[in-house]
């Protein structure tokens, strides 16, 4: 992540004494680029960080479905109750011949809410994109017994993932999907280059499903992502218990707060892990032994709040048309359809 702030004392960070070979025997190809993540993340000298796509092992996945039906977490019902209100009306502009892609699909239940409106006016192809084979497997279990619907799970990264559907649905309109506001979690100006490469692979006709999450008063935000159970905590938390797990580490999880901060110049909620007391933890993985001052903090997520007219500029400046931009009632919280002319 860009534009992390400096850490005060500077990294504590020693080199682990264990052997590269020995640390890394029986480790996945993924869990080696995990553990290349991880040691780059803490080594970084301005501040500790951890990429957040990680949260999303198995227990990450379960928290967040968790979040997803907290009362204080109001952008997965809002996202919901929009794909209910218009996802007859995305029938109608894209017609009987339309294929569906999904970037980062997860279990497919929100999805399904548009789909079954979908396949009720035709036959869709549902190309669902993940990294992750139990949520596409999941997700095809969740959507299996819909009628008229063909899935086609693509396990790949978002635009590895589009440009296979591409190549296989030439006659087909297509429409790329991007829920949830996973948006948020990139920076802004990535968001912006990550619209423009998705404009660059999609063709006249198609179109561009992007929610995002609005801003919106501060106290609303931090409950959000500050509950009172303790869920989006242990979510955060998770991200140490999976390096304890799967990369050999001895982070002491109950060392650890999670910590929420609205920045208000960047309009972003920043997650962070802070250290309780000073200590060190040992990643045998990644060949690393790292100390934490007290009050030393590991910045694992940010999560950024639009204004509906910066949205449909984003759009535009990749090169997309604004088709419609729909707004929900509830819970500030815009789903903007993006089209190719
Ligand atoms: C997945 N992503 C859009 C969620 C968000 O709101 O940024 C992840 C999350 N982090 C804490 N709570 C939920």
């Amino acid at each position: 992540m860009a534009n992390r702030q400096q850490s005060p004392g500077g990294p504590k960070t020693l080199p682990a004494k264990r052997t590269r070979s020995r640390t890394t025997k029986g480790l996945t190809a993924e869990q080696r680029v995990f553990a290349q993540q991880v040691r780059r993340g803490l080594l970084d000298p301005r501040q500790k960080q951890l990429p957040c796509q990680y949260f999303y092992d198995a227990v990450g996945s379960a928290l967040y479905e968790a979040i997803c039906q907290l009362p204080e977490y109001g952008l997965w019902r809002a996202d919901c109750r929009l794909l209910e209100r218009h996802g007859r009306e995305l029938g109608q502009i894209f017609g009987n011949r339309l294929a569906v892609a999904e970037l980062g699909s997860g279990t497919g239940r929100k999805t399904r809410l548009l789909l079954e409106r979908l396949v009720a006016r035709a036959q869709v192809a549902y190309f669902p994109i993940d990294l992750s084979t139990p949520a596409l497997a999941q997700c095809s279990r969740n959507l299996a017994d819909l009628p008229r619907l063909h899935i086609a799970p693509v396990q790949k990264s978002y635009l590895e993932g589009l440009q296979r559907v591409i190549r296989v649905c030439r006659d087909r309109r297509l429409l790329v999907l991007f829920l949830g506001s996973t948006i948020g979690n990139l920076e802004r100006e990535e968001s912006q280059h990550f619209l423009a490469a998705v404009r660059r692979l999609l063709r006249p006709g198609d179109g561009f499903l992007l929610s995002a999450d609005l801003v919106k008063p501060k106290a609303a935000l931090l409950a959000a992502y500050d509950d009172p159970l303790g869920v989006t905590a242990a979510f955060n938390r998770n991200l140490l218990a999976r390096i304890n797990r799967e990369l050999g580490a001895n982070f002491p999880l109950g060392s650890f707060r999670h910590l929420v901060r609205y920045n208000e110049s960047e309009r972003r909620i920043e997650m962070y892990l802070e250290a309780q007391q000073s200590l060190e933890a040992r990643i045998p993985a990644a060949r690393l032994r790292v100390r934490f001052r007290r009050g030393e903090t590991i910045w694992t997520e940010n999560c950024h709040k639009y204004h509906p007219g910066e949205l449909r500029a984003m759009g535009l400046q990749a090169g997309f048309s604004v088709a419609a931009q729909w707004l929900d009632a509830e819970w500030p919280f815009a789903q903007t359809l993006f089209m190719v002319s």
